[in-house]
């Protein structure tokens, strides 16, 4: 079992946690945690490449995509391995999430380990808003919190 942690901060109010959980490189990573101080609604939800905030949402660096495809829905095929959809505040701005991810791993060359999460302040079109930036980014627009994936305790 690996178990890893990403501590989301940002220039805001929004913080949490995330958590990343696999069995061995043949399960599926699940993904679970909570994100407070968001507006209500759907946010994109991506790792990206580099766990460096030294200069905050600028330094982490794009969608991680180590297969060189389009961005997309968690769902397709076609799309960066930290592509995660959306996740969604309720009415007092909290998201709370538990779901599994097919391509996210925390074995192997792909490991996702030390790099980032971060949260948007907008949804994630999956890629079909037709925005300019919708297969780059879902047209999520900035990162409001984001944090390295880094070793969590062993309980
Ligand atoms: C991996 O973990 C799953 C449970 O998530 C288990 O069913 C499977 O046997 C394990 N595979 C290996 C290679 O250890
Ligand atoms: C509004 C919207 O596009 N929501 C999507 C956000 O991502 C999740 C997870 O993939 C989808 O289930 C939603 O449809
Ligand atoms: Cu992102
Ligand atoms: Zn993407």
């Amino acid at each position: 079992m690996r178990r890893r942690v990403a501590v989301l901060r940002g220039d805001g109010s929004v913080y949490g946690d995330v958590y990343l959980e696999q069995e061995n490189e043949s399960s599926p990573v699940v993904i679970s945690g909570i994100i407070l101080g968001l507006q209500p609604g759907p946010h994109g939800f991506h790792i990206h490449e580099f766990g460096d905030n030294s200069n905050g949402y600028s330094s982490v660096g794009p969608h991680f995509n180590p297969l060189h495809k389009s961005h997309g829905a968690p769902t397709d095929e076609n799309r960066h391995m930290g592509d995660l959809g959306n996740v969604t505040a309720n009415v007092e701005g909290t998201a709370k999430f538990k779901f599994t991810d097919s391509q996210v791993t925390l074995f192997g060359p792909h490991s996702v380990f030390a790099r980032s999460i971060v949260i948007h302040e907008k949804k994630d079109d999956l890629g079909k808003g037709g925005y300019g930036s919708s297969t780059t980014t879902g047209n999520a627009g900035a990162g409001i919190a984001y944090g390295v994936i880094g070793i969590g305790s062993r309980i």
